[in-house]
């Protein structure tokens, strides 16, 4: 009798000694509901990354879904998240309409939604807590900036565009910023615009068909590196040089762009930091903890002419 109550007591007392290592652990483990766009540029590759990265070093067990550029699987996706009762649900919008009724869903069900990256579009601010990405617009503007100050050749500047995904928020956003700079001088005029949604393949195929048309192009400005990087193989292939007879401007600033840059192939790239998971980490502890959050939080970022090139690449993380 004794020896069983003691026996049964050393055990309640090992429970606590267990329990008391492992409890804080178990009770302080957020889960995070991650639904990602998709894998379509480097910058995604770098930014799924940092989330992962971020989630393992905050110890919150993230739970992760690419939606390959679909807005139906992001949907399906969040939805799912809803069902197994994450703490938190966090997501790079594909596009910025028609997550009304998702994110109501998220709201009854009291699961707070933090937007990275990409911004939305809805009449209810109150379906989201807040929104941590880039300044898109003025990475446009920066974009139109440099090549207004740079572009030194004399006479009409041809401009093709090849524009991100569309109806997502850096596709639309960028072009704003950067049309709102070129205007300021008549020289500068956007002759063709198109979707390469935000991938190499995209982007190629696009250019050849502006080159096939089009003899007199002065200037590409893409909308990511990976476009711009495909471009350049349709510009060579059509027998011209890249970052010469066609001066490039891409937004991203990532490894291959630096490495484009550094081949004398793409003439500035400005940037936009994917790595937003430790910040994100954060945000969603703080939330969970019931602190208020500013509507939005702006990353910093800087451009990178080519010059620069050689001497920040190893200073690069993405
Ligand atoms: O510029 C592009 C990616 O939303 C900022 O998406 C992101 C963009 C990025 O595919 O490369």
């Amino acid at each position: 009798m004794l020896k069983s109550r003691r026996s049964l007591l050393s055990a309640i007392a090992a429970g606590f000694i267990v329990g008391g290592l492992a409890l804080p652990a178990f009770a302080a483990q957020l889960t995070l509901g991650f639904a990602q766009v998709g894998a379509e540029s480097e910058w995604r590759t770098a930014n799924t990354q940092s989330i992962k990265d971020a989630a393992k070093a905050a110890g919150i067990n993230l739970k992760f879904s690419d939606a390959q550029q679909k807005q139906e699987n992001q949907i399906k996706a969040i939805r799912s998240f809803i069902a197994q009762k994450v703490d938190v649900i966090a997501f790079a919008p594909v596009v910025t309409t028609g997550w009304d009724t998702v994110l109501k869903e998220a709201k009854s069900a009291k699961i707070p939604v933090i937007l990275t990256d990409r911004s939305i579009e809805t009449k209810d601010p109150s379906l989201y807590v807040t929104m941590i990405g880039s300044d898109f617009t003025e990475e446009g503007r920066k974009a139109g900036k440099w090549l207004l100050e740079n572009y030194k050749n004399p006479g009409d500047v041809n401009i093709v565009e090849l524009q991100g995904t569309v109806g997502s928020a850096p596709a639309i956003e960028r072009k704003k910023g950067f049309e709102e700079v070129i205007k300021a001088d008549p020289r500068f005029k956007i002759t063709r615009s198109q979707t390469g949604d935000f991938t190499r393949s995209k982007g190629k195929e696009v250019m050849e068909a502006f080159l096939k048309t089009d003899k007199k192009v002065n200037v590409l400005f893409a909308h990511n590196d990976d476009m711009a990087i495909g471009a350049i193989q349709a510009i060579e292939a059509a027998g011209m040089k890249p970052g010469k007879d066609i001066i490039i401007v891409s937004i991203d600033a990532v490894k291959g762009a630096f490495e484009a840059m550094m081949a004398g192939k793409l003439n500035v790239s400005v940037e936009c930091n994917p790595q937003l998971g430790p910040q994100l980490m954060d945000i969603v502890k703080e939330v969970k903890a019931g602190k208020a959050q500013p509507k939005r939080i702006n990353t910093k970022e800087g451009v990178f002419p080519m010059e620069t090139a050689a001497k920040e690449f190893p200073n690069r993380k993405y």
